[in-house]
C-alpha cells in the first residue's frame, strides 16, 4: 500500500548519474543506478569469498578466513591465492558500501529531506575504509589490512592492540570507546523516555513531549527537546565511528611505541619534572 504522498514523490528525477536509467521501483524498493552497482558489487563480493572460501582449509563458518597479501608484497597486486582474492574482495566492499551510501542520497533527493542518513553512513564507511586503505597506504602494505572471518577479524584486533602493548592508553581509542558508551546511554535514556509516556497502561492515555521535557526538567534542571536528542544522539554517534578511525590511522603512522609510553609527556610537563626528586 503507498502512503497518501508516495504517489507525489515516486516520479523519475533526482538522480546523481544514469537520468532515467534504473530509476524506479520494484515494490516498496527503489531500483536505480547505484542500486544496481551495490547489488553487482556484492555479488561479486560474496562469490569471490565463497570462492576463495572454497579453496582454503574449512567450510566451518566461524573460522571461514580470506587474508589480505603478506607484508611483502607491499603495496603491489598480489596472486589471487595470495592475498589477491582479498584485495579485490575490499574493492566490491568498498563499491558496495559507497553505491549504498549513494543511493541514500538519490532517496532523499527524491523525497526533499536533508542527507543525515547517507552522511552517518559514510562516517562507518570511512572507519573501514581507514582500516583496511588508509592505514595499510600510511604503512606501506596491503598486509596491514584485517582478514575477512569472523574470528580471524577478532585475532587481528587483538594482535595489532598488543603491538602498542596497552590500546587503551591511546588517547583517541578512550575519546571513541566514550562516544559509544555515551551513545547507548543516550540511546537508553531516549528509548526509556519515548515509551514512558506514548506506551502507557491500558485505559491511560498517551502523554506529550511536554511530559518528557518536564520529566527530564525536573531530574535534572533541563531537557535536550525533542529535536535536540536527535541532534545529540547523531552526534555522538557519528564521533564515536571518526574517533575510532582516527585512533587506528594514528597507531603505527603516527606513533609506532607502546601507548602508555605516549603519556610520558604528562609525566614530563614542567609543573611537576622540574622540581622532582630523581
Ligand atoms: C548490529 C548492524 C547489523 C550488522 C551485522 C554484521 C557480516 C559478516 C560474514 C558470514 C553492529 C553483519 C556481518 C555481513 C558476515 C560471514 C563470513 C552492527 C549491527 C549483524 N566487523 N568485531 C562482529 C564486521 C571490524 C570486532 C560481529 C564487519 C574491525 C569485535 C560481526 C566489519 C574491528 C567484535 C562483525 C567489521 C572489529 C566484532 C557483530 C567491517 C573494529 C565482536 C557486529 C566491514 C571495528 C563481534 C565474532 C555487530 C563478534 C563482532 C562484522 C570490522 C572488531 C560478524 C561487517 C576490524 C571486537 N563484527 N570489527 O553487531 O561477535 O556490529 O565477533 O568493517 O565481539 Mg567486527
Ligand atoms: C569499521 C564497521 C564498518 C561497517 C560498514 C558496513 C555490511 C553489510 C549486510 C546486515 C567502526 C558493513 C556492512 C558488511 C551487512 C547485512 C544484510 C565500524 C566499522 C561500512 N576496544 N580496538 C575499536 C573498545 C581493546 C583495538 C573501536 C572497547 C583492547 C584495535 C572501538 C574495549 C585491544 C582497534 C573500540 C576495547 C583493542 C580497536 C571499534 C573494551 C585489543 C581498531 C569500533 C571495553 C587487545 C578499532 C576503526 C569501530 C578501530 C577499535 C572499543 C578494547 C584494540 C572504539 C569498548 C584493549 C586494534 N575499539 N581494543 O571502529 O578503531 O567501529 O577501528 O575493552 O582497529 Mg578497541
Amino acid at each position: 500500500m503507498l502512503l497518501s504522498y508516495e504517489r507525489k514523490y515516486r516520479v523519475r528525477g533526482g538522480t546523481l548519474i544514469g537520468g532515467d536509467l534504473f530509476d524506479f521501483w520494484i515494490g516498496p524498493f527503489y531500483v536505480g543506478f547505484f542500486g544496481v552497482t551495490t547489488a553487482l558489487f556484492a555479488l561479486l563480493g560474496t562469490l569471490l569469498i565463497f570462492y576463495a572460501a572454497s579453496l582454503g582449509p574449512t567450510w566451518n563458518p566461524w573460522l571461514i578466513s580470506i587474508a589480505p597479501p603478506d607484508l611483502s608484497y607491499g603495496l603491489a597486486l598480489a596472486p589471487l591465492r595470495e592475498g589477491g582474492f582479498w584485495q579485490i574482495i575490499t574493492v566490491c566492499a568498498i563499491g558496495a558500501f559507497c553505491s549504498w551510501a549513494l543511493r541514500q542520497v538519490e532517496i532523499c533527493r527524491k523525497l526533499g529531506i536533508g542527507y543525515h542518513v547517507p552522511v552517518a553512513f559514510s562516517v562507518a564507511i570511512f572507519a573501514y575504509v581507514s582500516l583496511v586503505v588508509i592505514r595499510p597506504w600510511l604503512l606501506g602494505a596491503w598486509g596491514h589490512g584485517f582478514p575477512y572471518g569472523i574470528f580471524s577479524h577478532l585475532d587481528w584486533v587483538s594482535n595489532v592492540g598488543y603491538q602498542y602493548l596497552h590500546f587503551h592508553y591511546n588517547p583517541a581509542h578512550m575519546i571513541a570507546v566514550s562516544f559509544f558508551f555515551t551513545t547507548t546511554f543516550a540511546l537508553a535514556l531516549h528509548g526509556g523516555v519515548i515509551l514512558s509516556a506514548v506506551n502507557p497502561r491500558k485505559g491511560e492515555p498517551v502523554k506529550t513531549p511536554e511530559y518528557e521535557d518536564t520529566f527530564f526538567r525536573d531530574l535534572m534542571g533541563y531537557s535536550i527537546g525533542t529535536m535536540g536528542i536527535h541532534r545529540l544522539g547523531l552526534l555522538l554517534a557519528l564521533n564515536a565511528g571518526v574517533w575510532s578511525a582516527i585512533c587506528i590511522i594514528i597507531s603505527g603512522p603516527m606513533w609506532t611505541r607502546g601507548w602508555p609510553e605516549w603519556w610520558t609527556w604528562w609525566l614530563d610537563l614542567p609543573i611537576w619534572s622540574s622540581g622532582a626528586v630523581s
